[in-house]
């Protein structure tokens, strides 16, 4: 068995669009009204991954949920006088953002050395939370064999759940036992605290993770109230080392302490706030890059373009890739469109250490693959969308329509 790491992104979907849907989520907010661009925002996305194709060896992709809901469109009873941010809900594409996917325990981790995965509920938001279903389903099918994954049912809806987004695992390789970090927020503050204590706890131990190895910690509730809503925004792992900026936990030096406990070889690259405050690393989303281990041994960061264009960040970046630190190579990409939703590179991908013999191959990306994917975003995606046509019937039928030629492209219209 050989486990390696395969970024499994999510294909940006057809009804991609602004709404304004998450609170506390700052580019989300400032954004809301705004045309999107579905089918740039999925090609940037492809582009990506082709890049991470070349570069890593391995690259994943998951599929668009089914939109408009129309099971949730009826929920909702609209009569005239609901907000317009009910009336989006059902057309949200946020199942791009597959780092909310689920929370996955690799087979070296846990009891019974399957694959863990549970998918999160993602209660705390409506147009987040009617993902599970679909996304469970479509799991199940990925990571259908049975002899080295399970795929949980959620966390029950009391405990708000977010998935990957608010986990990290250290460790030597990829493939040896790692010690796993959950990141939780505590309710209270003027944004919701995504992220329950109560659901990582639940996680962790229905993935039968070793207690030992296994640590929670808090979020700063100031990184929240700044626009962190997912601990993704402030900090990332990769093997060893730990990326975060210096106000990511709510107490920093103890959640060194505490990892380091059950992770001695941990390696910390804090980022001060005098070099880059908690601000401009959410504004620009630093963090939330993909820390990659390179086949040549090194790490690279990929991080949005928005990185390049700010001055403080990019001087940091410049210093950090002359310097003695484990990060060699930082790669901007161009994910405008999702940045724009607060989705960065990160966002847009769900990390799954496993065997790849033992995944679906029909979600794994080839370049015969991506010329397919990029075929049918070409000729089926909707060039742009303006927020006055959310709910309208043509475009319904669009959307539905670029769907199932995807999936019938790919090979998976059993998810139709
Ligand atoms: O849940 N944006 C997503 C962004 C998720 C980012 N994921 C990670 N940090 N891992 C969210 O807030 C915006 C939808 C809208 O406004 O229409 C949205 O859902």
């Amino acid at each position: 068995m050989s486990l390696t790491e395969i970024n499994f992104d999510g294909i940006v979907g057809p009804s991609h669009n602004y709404a304004g849907l998450s609170l506390g989520n700052i580019a989300s907010a400032s954004h809301k009204g705004d045309p999107s661009y579905p089918r740039a925002a999925a090609l940037q996305g492809l582009e990506k991954m082709r890049g991470n194709l070349a570069r890593l060896g391995h690259q994943g992709f998951l599929l668009p949920l089914p939109r408009p809901n129309t099971a949730l469109t009826e929920t909702l009873a609209y009569d005239g006088t609901e907000a317009a941010q009910l009336r989006a809900a059902p057309w949200s594409a946020s199942s791009m953002w597959t780092a909310n996917a689920a929370t996955v325990s690799p087979a070296p981790d846990t009891k019974d050395g399957k694959c863990h995965l549970t998918p999160a509920n993602l209660v705390t938001m409506l147009h987040r939370a009617q993902e599970w279903p679909d996304t469970k389903r479509m799991l199940e099918v990925a990571f259908g064999n049975r002899d080295h994954f399970t795929v949980h049912d959620i966390a029950p809806m009391t405990f708000g759940d977010e998935g990957a987004a608010n986990h990290m695992r250290l460790c030597e390789g990829h493939g040896s036992a790692g010690v796993e970090v959950f990141v939780y927020g505590r309710p209270g503050g003027k944004f919701p605290a995504r992220q329950h204590e109560q659901a990582s706890r639940l996680v962790a131990r229905a993935h039968g993770l070793d207690p030992a190895r296994t640590v929670f910690v808090e979020q700063n509730p100031a990184a929240i109230e700044a626009g962190a809503f997912h601990n993704d925004v402030v900090s990332v792992a990769n093997e060893r080392v730990l990326f975060t900026h210096a106000e990511a936990f709510a107490d920093q030096q103890g959640a060194y302490d505490a990892i380091r406990a059950a992770f001695p070889s941990l390696e910390v690259v804090e980022v001060p706030s005098d070099a880059v405050s908690i601000e401009e690393a959410i504004r620009t989303y630093l963090f939330n890059a993909q820390l990659v281990s390179q086949p040549d041994g090194t790490m690279a960061l990929i991080v949005p373009e928005e990185c390049r264009e700010s001055a403080s960040v990019w001087a940091y970046c410049e210093r950090m890739m002359a310097g003695n630190g484990p990060i060699k190579h930082i790669i901007p990409v161009d994910v405008r469109q999702s940045m724009a939703n607060g989705g960065g590179p990160a966002c847009l991908r769900l990390r799954v250490v496993c065997d790849p013999s033992t995944v679906d191959p029909r979600f794994l990306l080839n370049e015969a693959t991506a010329d397919t994917i990029a075929g049918i975003l070409s000729h089926y995606w909707p060039e742009q969308i303006d927020p006055a046509d959310i709910g309208s019937e043509t475009l319904a039928k669009t959307v539905i329509t670029a769907r199932a030629a995807l999936l019938a492209a790919l090979d998976l219209a059993q998810l139709g």
